[in-house]
């Protein structure tokens, strides 16, 4: 278990926190605190997240056998409405709205985000968008893909297109309201002393994806209202038999979807950078370095998504241009793994649960990020492109980077978010599982699609069935793995031991409030004094960086430290 650093500004037990200060649905459905409405968007997202599982087994249960179980029609159902949830519905929001939202303020020394009641109107969005898809799905679900290419889309597919579309469109409004409330909140809220510099890099990675999401965000919302427009009023404008281009649609579409991946990423790798300098208790090497690089990543991820139109009618000239700029962006992603690598080299490393899911992310983003500079390559894309090898490589990003950062960092903040510590033994052996459950899914999928296995297709010849067997294997041990994880979390809900202020002796503002926090967050505005990940005078810190507040005498550790307030 983590090592218990003094106890820091507690409410002590029983006190007030933002839990029981207030009981009640209606407490906290009309909630403004930025904490409560992290709790909403956990809930929500994770039924999200189940439902989206429970797809991408179904889709791996057909292709055990090379006939397929469902007809391909159903098949093809299954697999949007997986990649549709697990998109727009799960990864989207998971970091930014769940951690970020939790965190952010608290982190910045701030009461809450500027605009509660936005925040509150972004949860709602989300709920009412993500009901939509639902509904869409439950009535029969979508056939397009996740991707809604055009003409199909608009002119062809008899599905509920418009209804999903709609959903996704009214989500699209959540995650603006959410990157306006992080922007605004980190430029005007931040707490005494604490500079563009001291910030936590979880900020600035939050900072750039909220970049990113007011500035791609608003293109999806268009290009879906104008798929919707034309599917119901029949314009030309996607369909080229209506003198539209389908092409359009896919430069629209991809516009926003490339940085996407960025808005799905990107605060997971605020998390990692977290959880690697708290569990090995050093500063990040090269903190600038790794705060400027969210930017670069932010403003380069909108500079490639030509990458996603190589078979198209692009141009070979253009299509050189974006597979440079695809390279180039790798470049700031490489940074960050290599500073996290440096970070690791003679830290006191701990291999507590959070540390395994961080170093899970490094590996699984290596072999993800390596991948994808095979499909930004012109020549050898043309060979892989709809292949599994695509869906291996983004899997490898979006399971192996996104999802393993949120459950990293779910771990590491799980204490200070609910009050309670969930079960060290069975959490390292979920993630262990959780990791070979994952190889063991999409490894294979690489060598699949090499040999030529396209994606979405229900049946496939014989010769491929040992690797889609041995993957459908992998998925039933990730799957245990997630199940593991869900159970032992809400289990620890009533049996877990009580979490104290900073059990990982971990440094950030976050950490000198009680868990859970306040409503208010601290008790009196802190004062920051101190360098981001400054470990080793940490105690004495405490002391130095809250002037005039009242310190409980009975706290030994701080006393060996000398203070000088
Ligand atoms: C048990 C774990 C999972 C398995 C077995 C699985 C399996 C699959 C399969 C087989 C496909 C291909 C459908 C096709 O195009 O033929 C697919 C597509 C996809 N998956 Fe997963 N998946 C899993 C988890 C996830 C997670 C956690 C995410 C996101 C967080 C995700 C996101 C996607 C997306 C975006 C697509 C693309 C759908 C499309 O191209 O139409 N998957 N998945
Ligand atoms: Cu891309």
């Amino acid at each position: 278990m983590p090592s218990e650093i003094g106890a820091v500004h507690t409410n002590g037990d029983g006190g007030l926190n933002y839990l029981n200060n207030g009981h009640g649905l209606r407490s906290w459905l009309l909630t403004k605190d930025h904490k409560r409405i992290a709790i909403l968007y956990l809930i929500t997202v994770s039924i999200f997240f189940v439902i989206g599982g429970v797809f991408a087994l179904l889709i791996r249960i057909n292709l055990l056998s090379p006939s397929g179980l469902f007809e391909p029609d159903t098949y093809n159902r299954l697999f949007t409405a997986h990649g549709v949830i697990m998109v727009f519905f799960f990864l989207v929001p998971a970091v930014p709205a769940i951690l970020g939202n939790f965190l952010l303020p608290i982190m910045i020394g701030a009461k809450d985000l500027a605009f509660p009641k936005i925040n509150l109107l972004s949860w709602y969005c989300y709920i009412v968008g993500a009901c939509f898809g639902l509904v869409a799905i439950i009535a029969g679900g979508v056939d397009t893909g996740w991707t809604f290419y055009t003409p199909y889309s608009t002119s062809f597919s008899n599905s509920n297109v418009l209804l999903v579309g709609i959903g996704i469109f009214i989500v699209g409004f959540s995650s603006i309201l959410t990157g306006l409330n992080f922007i605004v909140t980190v430029h005007t809220m931040r707490a005494p002393g604490m500079t563009w510099f001291r910030l936590p890099l979880f900020i600035w990675a939050h900072y750039a994806t909220a970049l990113v999401i007011m500035l791609a965000t608003p293109v999806l919302a268009i290009t879906v209202a104008l798929m919707a427009i034309e599917r119901v009023a029949h314009v030309g404008i996607f369909d080229p038999s209506m003198g539209g281009d389908p092409v359009l649609f896919q430069h629209m579409f991809w516009f926003y979807s490339h940085p996407a991946v960025y808005i799905m990423v990107l605060p997971a790798m605020g998390v990692v950078s977290e959880l690697i300098a708290n569990m090995s208790r050093k500063n990040i090497f090269g903190y600038k370095f790794v705060a400027m690089s969210s930017l670069a990543i932010a403003v380069f991820g909108f500079l490639v998504w030509g990458h996603h139109l190589f078979v198209s009618t692009q141009s070979v000239y253009l299509g050189l241009i974006f597979s440079f700029l695809s390279y180039a962006v790798a470049i700031p992603s490489a940074i960050k793994v290599f500073n996290w690598t440096a970070t690791l080299f003679k830290g006191s490393i701990s291999y507590d649960t959070p540390m395994l899911y961080g170093l899970g992310f490094i590996g699984l983003f290596l072999i993800g990020g390596m991948t994808g500079l095979f499909t930004a390559a012109l020549g050898l894309d043309v060979h892989i492109t709809d292949t599994y090898f695509v869906i291996a490589h983004f899997h490898y990003v979006m399971v192996g980077g996104s999802l393993m950062g949120f459950l990293g960092g779910l771990h590491l903040w799980w204490g200070k978010m609910t009050g309670r510590n969930y079960p060290e033994y069975w959490a390292r052996a979920a993630a262990v599982i959780q990791f070979v459950g994952f190889n063991l899914t999409f490894f294979p999928q690489f060598l699949l699609g090499y040999l030529g296995m396209p994606r979405r297709y229900a049946s496939y010849p014989p010769e491929f069935q040992l690797l889609h067997v041995l993957s459908t294997a992998g998925a039933t041990i990730l799957g245990i793995g997630m199940l593991m994880t869900i159970s032992y979390f809400i289990w620890s809900l009533k049996n877990g031991t009580r979490a104290t202020p900073n059990p990982w002796g971990a440094s950030g503002l976050e950490w000198h409030t009680s868990s859970p926090p306040p409503t208010e967050n601290f008790l009196t505005t802190p004062i920051v004094t101190w360098e981001a990940y400054e470990f080793a005078p940490m105690e004495t810190m405490d002391v130095l960086g809250y002037p005039g507040e009242p310190h409980t005498p009975a706290q030994p550790v701080h006393s060996e430290h000398g203070t000088e307030d």
